[in-house]
């Protein structure tokens, strides 16, 4: 297996609006992550994937550009950004883009266009429908509630939007709309950034003639079957591989709904010269009902391991993954997979192991390294984000029980990861002066930053004590994956392992002691490199106890 910086290097995701706030408007900035660089460097991290700063009218945070080549002043415009990136570079650290090539603003000027008439030459920029029988042209509906198609009055035809109504799908089918593409791509790479996140990439290629789903209801397999792996996907990638990106020691990792264990590694093989490695969302999507997040289903471990298991048998040797357990999509992680109460600290730690001991590009999410969690905010009207608001209101529509739709917003809603960044006790956790655009979560006393750098028992600690070991042990970047008990409903072991040495990964998801009585390994013929607990013991796991153990 080849070896790179990529595979080898942690990612750190910023979400630039809840990280920190240098110019007192609420709202997180440019300077303000140039002013927590030694914070970042400090975690081990090497890379810095930034959440969109282009400009944009901010329908979708960042998600919907209005204009590619330029940074929004919100952030600190153009000139902040050059000396972010000179800065990182002086201390060795990398800094990942997001694109989102799907689909622009309906406000970026091919959109204004576009919408002119029928004839305008940015006409074909964009997906354009006629009424069928008076109607929407088709029955999808988009990520974000509702149809996927918004009838404009100027020429009373329809444009396609997969997400919001302000974000019109670009149409990949047009040369003129892959150049432009190639060329923004070029003007980053040219500016010296270290690579790409693309968003939603899987979507770029359309099924042009718009097939009603024969299972409108059913969210995720309509992503799937109808919007996710188009025809022309790999044609539209290897060509955007061979024009741009292979010309530069960039990476780049595609972010991929509706991509399965079957079209995963045409994606990321090594020989088809498209992308580095994408997100898949085996493990994110895990507790989607037919309905989506707000349809949730009970989530056992056993489902878990499979999605590791099965993606690290499909993906491995000939293409690489990413591993992750949230971003700014998803609620935190700890308070989806840990126990955010009485092993808060234990349950971040195992996840942290977690990460740091698996095959693949690790990415940690801001504020995963000090154990935040979700928030639960009394009311709706504390919410903002496009897609928890959308849901909400279908859900009135629907005259669903609304306390109870509540209760599903504080578990789902993708505001639970854009709280701000808690960096210390103080007024608004030191992200703000001002009043921020989004509440801080009130644990912010006792989860910050600050009181963590001075316990090292704290979750901050152990995470920089994770990537130093990941780091001094290539064998957990390049080894072997194999998973030891695929049924057990508490504990998750797996060993990682090359010619030359073997590790044992031992894991207790739950809050009961739970005794190691595994026939696939001899653990007296082991020894303990690290673990979240002080006291181990050869015959059982502590709750939510975790471990790296060397074979002798
Ligand atoms: O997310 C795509 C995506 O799959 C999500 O919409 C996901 O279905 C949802 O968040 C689950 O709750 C990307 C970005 O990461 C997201 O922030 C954007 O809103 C979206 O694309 C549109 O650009």
């Amino acid at each position: 297996m080849k070896k790179t910086w990529w595979k080898e290097g942690i990612v750190y995701q910023i979400y630039p609006r809840s990280y920190k706030d240098i110019t007192g408007n609420g709202i997180g900035d440019i300077l303000g992550i140039i002013e927590k660089l030694d914070y970042i460097k400090s975690l081990g991290v090497d890379i810095i994937w930034l959440c969109p700063v282009y400009e944009s009218p901010n329908d979708d945070n960042g998600y919907d550009i209005s204009d590619y080549r330029n940074i929004s002043d919100e952030f600190g415009g153009n000139a902040a950004f050059d000396l972010l990136l000179s800065e990182m570079h002086k201390r060795g650290l990398k800094l990942l883009m997001d694109l989102v090539l799907n689909h622009s603003s309906d406000e970026h000027e091919w959109f204004k266009e576009s919408r002119k008439s029928k004839v305008n030459p940015y006409r074909d920029y964009y997906f354009w429908q006629e009424a069928k029988n008076g109607k929407a042209p088709n029955n999808w509906k988009s990520f974000f509630s509702g149809s996927v198609w918004k009838k404009d009055e100027i020429t009373d035809e329809y444009f396609l939007h997969l997400f919001t109504k302000k974000q019109p799908d670009l149409n990949w089918e047009n040369p003129k709309v892959r150049e432009e593409i190639h060329d923004i791509v070029e003007f980053w790479c040219k500016k010296g950034v270290d690579g790409f996140r693309m968003d939603v990439i899987s979507l770029i290629s359309k099924q042009t003639d718009f097939p009603d789903s024969h299972v409108p209801n059913d969210y995720g397999e309509t992503i799937k079957t109808y919007y996710a792996n188009g025809p022309k996907i790999h044609q539209y990638l290897n060509e955007l591989n061979q024009k741009v990106l292979s010309k530069y020691d960039i990476m780049t990792v595609g972010e991929g709904p509706g991509i399965d264990l079957e079209t995963g590694l045409d994606y990321v093989h090594e020989d088809r010269d498209e992308l580095n490695m994408i997100f898949h969302f085996g493990h994110m999507f895990i507790d989607n009902g037919i309905g989506g997040k707000y349809d949730p289903i009970e989530v056992s471990l056993p489902m878990f391991k499979k999605v590791f298991n099965d993606w690290d048998d499909k993906i491995y040797p000939k293409g690489w993954g990413s591993i992750f357990l949230g971003n700014h999509d998803f609620s935190r992680m700890v308070s989806r997979f840990g126990n955010t109460e009485k092993y808060h600290n234990k349950s971040a730690k195992l996840l942290a192991l977690l990460l740091f001991t698996m095959r693949g590009t690790v990415y940690v999410y801001q504020g995963d390294e000090i154990g935040m969690t979700n928030v639960a905010y009394p009311d709706i009207s504390y919410y903002n984000d496009v897609e928890t608001l959308n849901s909400y209101k279908e859900a009135l529509a629907q005259g669903k029980d609304m306390d109870a739709f509540l209760k599903l917003v504080h578990m789902q809603s993708r505001d639970n990861a854009r709280t701000p960044m808690q960096w210390n006790s103080s007024k608004n956790a030191g992200f703000s002066e001002a009043k921020p655009w989004l509440e801080v979560n009130s644990n912010y006393k006792s989860i910050n930053v600050e009181a963590q750098e001075k316990n090292e028992d704290s979750i901050l600690h152990f995470y920089r004590k994770m990537s130093a070991f990941r780091k001094a042990n290539k064998v957990m970047v390049y080894g072997n994956y194999k998973c030891l008990n695929e049924d057990d409903p508490h504990l998750y072991f797996y060993k990682r392992y090359d010619d030359k040495e073997t590790y044992i990964i031992l894991l207790n998801f739950c809050n009961d002691t739970q005794k190691i009585d595994n026939q696939t390994f001899d653990i007296n013929n082991t020894t303990l490199c690290l673990s979240n607990y002080a006291d181990n013991s050869n015959e059982y796991l502590n709750p939510w106890e975790a471990q790296v153990r060397k074979y002798l």
